[in-house]
């Protein structure tokens, strides 16, 4: 049995997978309603996700598509914070906040979050881990070879599933070492984060050896290029690869399932996990 906490909740594995619904605050360039409209907005999809079966919000203000420039820390506080804020006394379903800053990662625990979605795991500075420990918070490590400007330009490994393995390895002994509780960590291939077709195919055939390890490992394949890569279909027509490849990852035995349609992903795991 495994357990996995994040301030005051607690999960126990193996379980079927908790689903993370993706809640993105970026500016509407449809409407013009300004920032207010935005923020209603966010937190009504929220709960509608919550309505939907999802079991974590995965609150994001910073765009993380490859190549995409970098937003400022006063700007991805003023896009987050206020939704974390109303959604605290709406939810009852954990908040995790999708952030590369520290410094936006401890206003959103003030604000109400438990969980770090950190993409950046293989970061240099320490400032996010000893977040991590003092909050206990729970923390989804994902794998990013480079970052998010320039992992797409010719990503190479020896091995991807060894080099992922080995990296989650290493990382696990230096938070272990900041004070972390590895009882805090979820683990994150880091599906489209420095990989090729081809390392995104090896990592989701080869999944076992990552389900395999000490932690829980979280998913994240919904909408991903790696879906129109195989089929052509563009970004807003890729559900049922999406639904496929939430499949493939729950027979591996992954904890959690990242997604942005959580009402179809929760259908499809629920006939999955009854069959199996
Ligand atoms: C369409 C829509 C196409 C979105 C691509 C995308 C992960 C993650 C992201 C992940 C964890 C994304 C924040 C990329 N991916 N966090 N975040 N795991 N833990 N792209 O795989 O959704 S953002």
């Amino acid at each position: 049995m495994t357990i996995w906490r994040a301030i005051d909740r607690v999960w126990e594995f193996p379980r079927p997978p908790l689903i993370m619904g993706i809640v993105n605050v970026t500016p509407d360039s449809f409407s013009d309603g300004g920032k207010h409209a935005t923020t209603v907005s966010a937190v009504k999809h929220a709960l509608y996700l919550e309505n939907s079966g999802a079991d974590i919000l995965d609150i994001g203000g910073e765009s993380t598509r490859p190549g995409a420039e970098p937003v400022t820390q006063e700007e991805e506080l003023n896009r987050v914070i206020p939704v974390i804020e109303k959604l605290a006394g709406k939810t009852k379903i954990a908040i995790s906040i999708d952030t590369q800053k520290p410094a936006v990662a401890k206003a959103a625990l003030k604000a109400g979050a438990s969980i770090i979605n950190d993409i950046a795991a293989n970061r240099e500075d320490e400032a996010m881990w000893q977040l991590v420990a003092e909050t206990k918070s729970g923390y989804v490590a994902m794998h990013m070879l480079g970052d998010p400007k320039t992992m797409q330009r010719n990503p190479k490994y020896a091995d991807v599933l060894n080099d992922v393995e080995a990296f989650f390895n290493r990382q696990m002994k230096r938070w272990t070492d900041w004070g972390i509780s590895l009882e805090q960590v979820v683990l994150d291939p880091g599906i489209g984060f420095g990989k090729t077709l081809e390392h995104n195919l090896a990592l989701m055939k080869g999944l076992e050896r990552l389900t395999r390890m000490e932690r829980p490992l979280a998913m994240g394949t919904s909408r991903k290029s790696f879906i129109g890569e195989l089929t052509g279909a563009g970004v807003n027509d890729r559900l049922p690869g999406s639904l496929a490849s939430a499949c493939r990852a729950t027979q591996a035995g992954a904890a959690i399932i990242r997604t942005h349609d959580v009402e179809e992903t929760t259908q499809a795991l629920r006939v999955w996990t009854a069959t199996n």
